[in-house]
């Protein structure tokens, strides 16, 4: 077995020296290795002092987070008594931190005497996106080495801090600029240490200086966190736990952070919360794209079509300092993009997230362009122009001339068949679908279509360059709207159905926000266009002809011109920052309803739940049949990141496999059978959902079972 702990004496200093690659997860093995290591310094009476470093580069990413599903974290040694050891140490303790210290891994550190740290070393504690909170001491000891209100913006938030911040704010000791190795200048500070006669200094002595703190400090830090994370708990927690910090005795607050650590790490939030952690990182594992496919050079950029979504992409690109030029063929398109982009820019800076001279450096790297012959050196060429095929193709077939071999010619069709698109080109292996979200300058999720002939190497290309500008890439195959719209397609259909049964959209969107969700539906689709929906239902017009009722409200409003936001009507009417229901609605739904023959009626918040919900996982059960997702935890991963689902529930995947694809089923059938021909028409259940309730199974343990992650 692997020796996760390495244990070494250096004149009067024993090194201690974790090696658990990748990340110095402080799994069992490790806590075990700590214990002995810990024990043996002691004893040796040669041994003054012990320095704690990491073998791998990085100190700790913290916890073995998978251990919190298996209960192994309970394990002997647990790490919260460990440290407790540590920080009782007779001999001085000192943490030599680079790379990472991630909460465990911090804690570990704070429980030691002294800390230095490489400058290039980032400390942090995000237990909170974990659904936990700190458990192992951190609540207790950062409030007193750093200060409450640091401690906490950290422990909620889960931002890791600089070396150079961490030592500003008091909870690191030494900064190693020098280019020599940090284990050796460790070492050596511990020498100084030792000759200086450096105190012990234990947390459990240290006391809390809370005059700083306003009068409503921690009640104004619960209803910010309740306002910035809605629905989450853990921030709440946190909250909790650093109060009992700066009220309570060391011990006494050390056990209510247990308590509260306890709590949280079997709570449903926790699990999903967890989940969406790993599948973020299973998302990196593609079907037929080995993890050493070399992936292509991307130094130069062209974004096609200047509109909102081009420039929203261009900005991605320039901001990671990858030179790009935005090419639209109508000056004053090109002049409209740039101003946004400028716009963009400008608000930014006046929110304090950007400096002046930061934009002008970006805006250094965009070159804007009426001519296709400025692109031709381009490695990368992402077409955003209107979302009509034919358009799209002579897109292509120009691109196909003018661009270099080797180039990926990629389409941000967000329902478009890409099959189509790069079969009008010379280079269907080149062409691959990023399906940017908008806003696309700020949106995490970028869909990755992968087209039928799309070569592996241009996949792995598009996966790193999404991840060098930020974006968490999942990767999807061809069909109606890909993963997330296809999605999307059946759960604003049910809601809109819904409208014209009966119910109003601020009954279906306060339903839609109290489950958790980002935005109701209605107002998601005043907020995207009343018009971006009616043309996709324009694509789609031949699946959706048999139910005359389908879309029939957003029809509607799109023939008035009510586009949603932008028009100031839609399901809702704007007046500056005011909102208001828009009688029209009712009228149009009412009237709709009499000529198609709907009973209107009052419907339960419970049914919008769940004809919003079942029929969405419903379809993500097909998705996952046909293999347009690589696995179930993708679809949560796009609904979490680019629809506003809550992280929390873990996705709609998640959340069907935590209420019982059992309930999902019986839910499906039930409003087959009770919407009687419309019910026929919209929810038979997909096989899949039938079969892996048969067998008893989850669409976790499909997951399991996929090809792709055997590798
Ligand atoms: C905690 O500490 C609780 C305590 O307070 C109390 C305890 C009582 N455990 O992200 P990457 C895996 S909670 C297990 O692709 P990067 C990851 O799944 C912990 N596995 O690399 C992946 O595996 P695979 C608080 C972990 O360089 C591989 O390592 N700490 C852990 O892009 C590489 O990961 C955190 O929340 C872990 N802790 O980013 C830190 N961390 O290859 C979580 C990683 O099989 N970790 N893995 O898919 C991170 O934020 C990033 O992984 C890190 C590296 C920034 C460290």
């Amino acid at each position: 077995m692997r020796d996760v702990m390495h244990y070494s004496v250096a004149g009067d200093i024993a090194v201690f020296g974790i090696d658990n690659p990748p990340v110095n997860g402080l799994s069992q093995a490790v806590r075990a290795g700590l214990q002995a290591a810990f024990q043996r310094a002691l004893e040796d009476t040669t041994v003054d002092a012990i320095v704690i470093h990491s073998c791998t580069g990085s100190f700790s990413a913290g916890a073995d987070i998978a251990e919190f599903a298996s209960g192994n974290f309970n394990t002997q040694p647990e790490l919260p008594a460990l440290l407790e050891a540590i920080e009782a140490s007779p001999k001085l303790v000192i943490a030599a931190i680079d790379g990472m210290a991630l909460g465990g891994g911090l804690e570990l550190a704070l429980a030691c005497d002294y800390r230095i740290a490489a400058s290039a070393a980032k400390l942090g504690l995000p237990e909170v996106s974990l659904g936990i909170l700190p458990g192992a001491g951190g609540t207790q000891r950062l409030p007193r080495l750093a200060d409450p209100a640091t401690a906490l913006e950290m422990i909620v938030s889960g931002r890791p801090v600089t070396a150079q911040a961490a030592s500003e704010a008091g909870f690191v000791d030494r900064l190693h600029t020098a280019d020599t190795p940090l284990l050796d200048a460790a070492v050596s500070y511990a020498r100084e240490l030792l000759a200086a006669n450096a105190p012990r200094l234990s947390c459990s002595e240290m006391l809390i200086d809370t005059a700083a703190l306003p009068a409503d400090f921690f009640t104004d830090r619960r209803l910010e966190a309740a306002r910035r994370q809605r629905g989450f708990q853990a921030p709440q927690r946190c909250i909790d736990a650093v109060e009992a910090a700066c009220t309570l005795p060391f011990a006494d607050g050390l056990a209510r952070e247990r308590a509260l650590f306890a709590q949280c790490v079997t709570s449903p939030q926790a699990r999903a919360q967890q989940h969406v952690f790993f599948a973020e990182r299973a998302a990196a594992r593609i079907p037929g794209v080995g993890a050493d496919t070399p992936p292509r050079d991307i130094a130069r950029v062209a974004v096609i079509g200047a509109g909102t979504m081009g420039g929203g992409i261009a900005m991605n690109f320039i901001n990671a300092g990858i030179p790009t030029v935005l090419l639209d063929l109508s000056e004053e398109s090109l002049q409209r993009g740039l101003d946004a982009i400028r716009n963009n820019y400008a608000i930014s800076v006046s929110k304090g997230r950007l400096d002046a001279s930061r934009v002008e450096q970006c805006l250094g790297l965009l070159q804007a362009t009426t001519q296709y012959a400025d692109i031709a050196d381009a490695d990368l060429v992402i077409e955003a122009v209107f979302e009509r095929l034919d358009i799209k193709q002579n897109v292509f077939r120009t691109l196909d001339e003018v661009c270099k071999p080797g180039a990926i010619l990629a389409s941000n069709t967000s329902t478009l068949d890409l099959d189509a698109i790069a079969a009008v080109t010379s280079r269907p292996q080149d062409v691959i679908g990023l399906h940017f979200f908008s806003p696309a300058n700020v949106m995490r999720l970028l869909e990755v279509v992968r087209g039928a002939r799309t070569a592996p190497d241009v996949i792995a290309s598009a996966q790193k360059v999404a991840r060098r500008i930020g974006k968490l890439p999942v990767v999807v195959g061809v069909c109606f709207g890909f993963v997330g719209n296809r999605m999307l397609e059946p759960y604003g259909r049910e809601a809109m159905r819904m409208l014209l049964e009966g119910a109003s959209p601020a009954q279906i969107d306060r339903v839609l926000t109290d489950f958790g969700l980002a935005m109701g539906l209605c107002s998601m689709s005043d907020l995207a266009g009343i018009d971006v929906s009616y043309l996709t239902r324009q694509g789609n017009r031949a699946a959706i002809a048999h139910d005359p009722g389908y879309g029939f409200i957003g029809d509607r409003l799109y023939e008035k011109g009510h586009y949603g936001q932008k028009t100031g009507q839609g399901f809702y009417l704007y007046a500056g920052r005011q909102r208001s229901e828009n009688p029209e609605v009712e009228e149009i739904a009412a009237t709709a309803a009499a000529e198609l023959g709907i009973a209107r009626r009052e419907i339960s918040e419970e049914e919008i739940l769940e004809r919003c919900l079942f029929p969405l996982v419903n379809e993500g059960a097909r998705i996952l049949e046909e293999g347009i997702a690589c696995r179930a935890s993708d679809c949560d991963l796009i609904y979490v990141n680019g629809y506003g689902f809550p992280a929390w529930r873990g996705g709609p995947m998640h959340y069907a496999d935590e209420t019982g694809l059992d309930v999902i089923l019986a839910g499906m059938q039930h409003y087959r059978d009770q919407l009687g021909e419309y019910g026929a028409m919209w929810f038979e259940p997909a096989p899949l959902l039938e079969r892996l309730v048969a067998e008893g199974g989850t669409f976790r343990d499909f997951d399991r079972g996929a090809e792709i992650d055997k590798r």
